[in-house]
């Protein structure tokens, strides 16, 4: 379990508890299932909040997850956070219940639970980042949009950033890829709006990850513009960097460049505090889990707030 010092993080147990506990006291606004099985054979839930919960109603959606590398444990309370927020202040706070009456929010709060346990399981952290399949794939260099393109993940089993011998070689991705897929109704996908959370380094990042490039084929220079317009927004109420992702350094295989180049899906990363290793690095004290995961409360209620339409950002209509 987790080492003195980082009690108040959850284990996968103590999660479950917690998220069985929302959909307990809020039924109408909250629903947990599972989307499928980890290489492990754990449940990899995911937690939909909407007025009408049970119905799928012609609103957009939003999609939160967390956990996809072991180590990043204060993205899981972020999950966390936003479940019990958006469900616990609905009556309280009208932005709250704006969003959640207006849009169908899914949120993975733990996408990779195998590797998060076998980080804590011996009482000491491991610095563990993949998956458990193997030597571990890494589940954000998985993915099949420009897989392995362009230097940025590893061919090698053994490094921190293999990508697997194939693309979604991962039940893990294989299992939310499914789950984003089957959001596609009417041939049209649902999902408009998506934030991928990580540590460290307090970042806010968008596509493109595999090119340098500010536009591509299938990101031209309005959509560009929106990504960066809404990015900055965020990162202005959390205090973050806002950049492409490929300017910090190049991945390939990455869960934004397939949300949008497969979807075009509004896909971020966000990268939580601390802003460097000696502020804890991966593991911060679970002192911060409160102040850090309210920090980016106003960040999310923004990317709820532009789900319907986010080139509204930029002045265009959808
Ligand atoms: O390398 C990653 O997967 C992410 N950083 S982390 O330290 N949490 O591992 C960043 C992914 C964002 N994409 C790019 N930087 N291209
Ligand atoms: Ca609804
Ligand atoms: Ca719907
Ligand atoms: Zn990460």
């Amino acid at each position: 379990d987790f080492p003195s010092g980082y009690a108040g993080y959850h284990n996968l147990a103590e999660l479950n508890a917690e998220l069985n506990k929302t959909v307990a006291n809020f039924p109408a606004l909250a629903k947990l299932s599972s989307i499928g099985k980890s290489h492990e054979g754990r449940d990899l839930n995911v937690i939909k909040i909407s007025d009408n919960v049970g119905t799928d109603e012609n609103e957009p959606e939003v999609l939160f997850t967390c956990g996809q590398h072991a180590r990043e444990h204060l993205t899981i309370e972020m999950c966390l956070r936003i479940a019990q927020r958006l469900t616990s202040t609905y009556a309280s706070d009208p932005a709250v219940k704006r969003y959640v009456d207006s849009r169908e929010i899914w949120l993975v709060p733990n996408v990779n639970p195998d590797g998060s346990e076998y980080d804590i399981a011996s009482g000491q952290f491991r610095s563990w980042r993949k998956n458990r399949q193997g030597a571990g794939t890494d589940l954000n260099r998985n993915w099949d949009f420009k897989w392995g393109c362009c230097g940025g993940s590893s061919g090698s089993t053994g490094s921190e950033t293999y990508r697997g011998p194939s693309p979604f070689s991962a039940p893990e991705t294989q299992r939310v890829r499914d789950f984003v897929n089957s959001r596609v109704v009417g041939g049209k996908q649902q999902i408009t709006a998506h934030i991928d959370w990580h540590t460290y380094s307090e970042l806010v990042l968008w596509p493109f990850g595999y090119t340098t490039a500010d536009t591509a084929p299938g990101l031209d220079a309005d959509q560009a513009r929106t990504f960066s317009t809404l990015g900055r927004q965020m990162a202005q109420t959390n205090g973050y960097t806002p950049q492409q992702s490929s300017d910090l350094y190049i991945t390939d295989g990455g869960i934004n460049d397939w949300m949008w180049g497969v979807h075009k899906i509004w896909s971020y990363t966000f990268e939580m505090y601390p802003k460097d290793f000696w502020g804890g690095g991966f593991y911060p004290r679970d002192s911060v889990i409160q102040r850090e995961t309210t920090r980016n409360d106003k960040a999310v209620d923004l990317l709820l707030e532009y789900a319907d339409c986010v080139p509204r950002v930029i002045g265009k209509t959808c």
